[in-house]
């Protein structure tokens, strides 16, 4: 008779059936604490670092009262907070911005530094356009260059003949005259043709150029410049939402030698044109005397950011044409600064010109750091607080801006 075969079992499995229960508690044990250490290993999405584009919005907190909502521990800089802004929302979707240089191709290996500060500072989160001009044609390098580091599309323009040559009206022997004796007085580009070019246009040329017409705001970046600080908003959105149209970092006095007829110039414009004037202008920074005479102080206009339509207003392109029908700017050295500065403060509401802070931006030879240590560390600015000029009492306007606005500046300075 067969014997029925017993089924042998391996060692293994007979252990297996006896610690059944235990093995199963550990199995999921061993799972739950795999799926923490994954949670916990895994970095929280950095809003600060994620690139936004148009088409995926990242909703952000906004600022206001001087706090980010959600995060208690976030600051606007004080001056911000006495300028009554809030930071906008952002929400992924961009305004008619562009950035806008003027270059010559031998200003290239400068230009990519000043480009790198702000697509790193700012821009690589909003991916704005650039728009590069230029009296001659662009060089291929210079293009491929430059075209690498835009996150938004860059533009390349040549400047037409008639915004950059002497005018018609000129008397040559003046020009030749004016330029020799300010040589003799050592006065800064006194002889120069080009850097005359250079003021006229950055005065009242660039925003005609084809290339700017489909934007609304500018952000003027020259080859010299560096930005030190993260910019934590989109700073158009934020120009449009609290209606500025005019925005500056460093302000400072002209020097008088290079604009003798400058503002006896604008005085006569005043007198002829006096629906221009705004009622809530800012002739108490321009003049200390009511008008008689111009105090010096301007912004200084290598860095702007400001409304392109306030420079295709009739008020500017009447005081423009005035001006330059003067020849002024080659007769003497009419700078783009002042002359943006007074148009500025003479045609706009004093609220619509707004003193950024928390930026940190340097041309030489002056720098512009946020004094408030709070600030720089949580914008991870990177300028030494020695150097700052902005509160500066002689020579330096700033603090007269805040004076006459009746605005609070920060602690200590
Ligand atoms: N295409 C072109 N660009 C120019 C010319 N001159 C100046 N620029 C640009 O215009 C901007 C202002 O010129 P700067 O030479 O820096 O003038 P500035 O800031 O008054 O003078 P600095 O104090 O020496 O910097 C810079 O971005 C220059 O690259 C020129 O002749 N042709
Ligand atoms: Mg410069």
């Amino acid at each position: 008779m067969a014997v029925p075969r017993k089924t042998l079992m391996p060692k293994s499995a007979i252990l297996v059936k006896k610690y059944k229960r235990g093995i199963r508690v550990s199995f999921a044990a061993l799972i739950i604490l795999l799926t923490l250490l994954f949670v916990v290993s895994t970095p929280p999405s950095s809003s600060a670092s994620s690139p936004i584009s148009s088409s995926s919005p990242a909703p952000q907190p906004s600022f206001k009262g001087g706090k980010m909502k959600g995060h208690s521990n976030y600051k606007m800089p004080s001056t911000d907070i006495s300028q009554k802004v809030h930071y906008p929302l952002d929400d992924g979707k961009k305004e008619k911005a562009v950035f806008v240089t003027l270059a010559r191709n031998d200003d290239l290996w400068d230009l990519v530094l000043s480009i790198r500060h702000i697509e790193d500072r700012f821009n690589k989160r909003y991916h704005y356009d650039w728009v590069f001009l230029n009296d001659e044609k662009f060089s291929d390098e210079f293009i491929r260059v430059t075209s690498a580091l835009v996150s938004g599309e860059a533009k390349y323009g040549q400047i037409p003949e008639e915004h950059w040559s002497v005018p018609s009206w000129i008397n040559k022997a003046k020009f030749d005259k004016a330029r020799h004796e300010m040589k003799e007085k050592n006065i800064i580009y006194g002889d120069s043709i080009p850097y005359r070019h250079m003021c006229r246009f950055n005065s009242g040329f660039f925003y005609r150029h084809e290339l700017l017409q489909e934007y609304d705001w500018y952000w003027r970046v020259d080859t010299d410049i560096t930005i030190y600080c993260d910019i934590q908003y989109d700073i158009f959105r934020f120009m449009k939402e609290n209606n500025k149209k005019y925005g500056f970092v460093i302000s400072l006095t002209e020097y008088e030698t290079t604009i003798p007829t400058l503002w006896p110039t604008t005085q006569k414009f005043i007198e002829e044109n006096k629906q221009y004037i705004s009622k809530n202008n800012l002739m108490d920074f321009i003049s200390d005397n009511g008008g008689m005479t111009y105090s010096g102080c301007h912004f200084w206009s290598n860095f702007e950011v400001g409304s392109l339509n306030f420079w295709r207003s009739e008020a500017f392109t009447k005081y423009f044409d005035y001006l330059d029908q003067s020849g002024g700017f080659f007769y003497e050295r009419w700078g783009d600064a002042p002359v943006h500065s007074l148009a500025v403060a003479l045609f706009l509401d004093r609220s619509e010109v707004h003193f950024f802070d928390g930026i940190g931006f340097r041309h030489p030879d002056f720098t512009s750091c946020p004094v408030e240590e709070q600030i720089r560390l949580q914008n991870k600015c990177t300028c030494n607080p020695n150097n700052d000029i902005t509160w500066i009492p002689d020579y330096f306007c700033t603090r007269k801006f805040f004076e006459v606005n009746h605005l609070k500046m920060p602690v200590g300075v």
